[in-house]
C-alpha cells in the first residue's frame, strides 16, 4: 500500500458518490452529513425499523454508531446490519462511549455477535473496553492506558476477525496481519465534537468503493488527517469554530496532489 493508492481511493469516492446509510447519534448527524457531502459521498440517515432493511440493501456501506443509543435504535441497527450482510454491503461500527456504561459495552458486543462487521473504529478506550480490558475513559473521550495501541489493535483484530482502527495522536489500522500507522491529523480535531464519528463515516464512504477494508480505512485516515492539517493552517489561530468550517472546506478541496505531498502512511 502506498500514497498512490490513497489518491486512487479518494478519486473513486468522488467519481462514484457512494450512498452511505447511517444509524448514528443525535450530536453529530448534521456535521456528518455535511462532511460526507463535502468529501463527495452521499449520506442518508434512516432509523425506522420499517425502512432500514430496504435502505441498507441499496447503500454502498452501512455505518452503525451507538453515540446516543436507545432500545428502538439498537433494534433498527440489527435489522439494518443483517440486511447489509445478506446483500454484501460492508458494515462499519463506531462503539462510541463503550466502557463508559455497561449498556454501551454490552450493546457493542451484541451488535458484533449478530452482525458481520467489516471494520470497527474507536478511540483506544472504546476498543479496550469492548475487548474486556482496562483503559481510562470519560464519557466519549479516551484517557490514559498502559498498553501499546498497536498491540491492542492487533489483539482486537485477531479476536474479532475484523479490521480495527484506533485513533488518537497517531492512528493505527490493522486486520491482524497487516498494520499501518498514519501520522496525519491535528490537535484541533479534539476541539470539535463528532470528528471521530465523521471519520468513521468517511471510512464507510471509502469502503463503499474499495473492497479491501484495510486499504479503504488507511486511505480514509490519510485523507482525513491531511484535510485537518490544511484546515488548521488556515484557521487554527482563530479557534474551533473557524477550524470546523475550514475542515469541511478542505474535505471538499483536498486532492490527490495534497495526498502525495502531505500523506504520512507508515508500516
Ligand atoms: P475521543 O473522544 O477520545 O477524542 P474520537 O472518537 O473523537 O475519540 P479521535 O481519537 O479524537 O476520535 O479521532 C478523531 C480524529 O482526530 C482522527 O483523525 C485522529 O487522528 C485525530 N486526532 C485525535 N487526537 C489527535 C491529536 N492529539 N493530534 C492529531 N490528531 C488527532
Ligand atoms: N455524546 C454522545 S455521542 C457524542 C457526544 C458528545 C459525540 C461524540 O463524537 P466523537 O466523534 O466521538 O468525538
Ligand atoms: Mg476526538
Ligand atoms: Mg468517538
Amino acid at each position: 500500500m502506498h500514497l498512490e493508492m490513497v489518491k486512487e481511493c479518494l478519486e473513486k469516492v468522488r467519481q462514484r458518490n457512494p450512498l452511505v446509510h447511517h444509524i448514528t447519534n443525535v450530536v453529530v448527524t448534521n456535521f456528518t452529513a455535511n462532511g460526507l457531502l463535502a468529501l463527495g459521498a452521499s449520506p442518508v440517515m434512516a432509523y425506522a425499523k420499517q425502512e432500514v432493511a430496504e435502505m441498507a440493501r441499496i447503500a454502498g456501506a452501512l455505518v452503525l454508531n451507538i453515540g446516543t443509543l436507545n432500545e428502538t435504535e439498537v433494534e433498527a441497527m440489527l435489522i439494518a446490519g443483517r440486511s447489509a450482510n445478506e446483500q454484501g454491503v460492508p458494515v462499519v461500527l463506531d462503539p462510541v462511549g463503550a466502557g463508559a456504561t455497561q449498556y454501551r459495552t454490552q450493546t457493542a458486543r451484541m451488535i458484533m455477535e449478530q452482525v458481520n462487521i467489516s471494520l470497527i473504529r474507536g478511540n483506544a478506550a472504546e476498543i479496550a473496553h469492548v475487548l474486556g480490558e482496562k483503559w481510562e475513559i470519560k464519557g466519549v473521550d479516551a484517557g490514559q492506558g498502559d498498553q501499546d495501541v498497536s498491540v491492542l489493535a492487533q489483539k482486537a483484530a485477531k479476536q474479532w476477525g475484523t479490521t480495527i482502527v484506533i485513533t488518537g495522536k497517531e492512528d493505527v489500522i490493522t486486520d491482524g496481519e497487516r498494520i499501518f500507522r498514519i501520522g496525519n491529523g491535528h490537535p484541533m480535531l479534539t476541539k470539535v465534537t463528532g470528528t471521530g464519528c465523521l471519520l468513521t463515516s468517511v471510512i464507510g464512504s471509502f469502503m463503499a468503493v474499495e473492497q479491501d477494508a484495510l486499504v479503504a480505512g488507511a486511505a480514509a485516515l490519510v485523507c482525513y488527517g491531511v484535510a485537518a492539517e490544511k484546515a488548521a493552517g488556515k484557521a487554527a489561530d482563530e479557534g474551533p469554530g473557524s477550524f470546523q468550517i475550514q475542515f469541511l472546506n478542505e474535505l471538499y478541496k483536498m486532492d490527490g496532489a495534497d495526498v502525495l505531498q502531505m500523506g504520512q502512511l507508515n508500516w
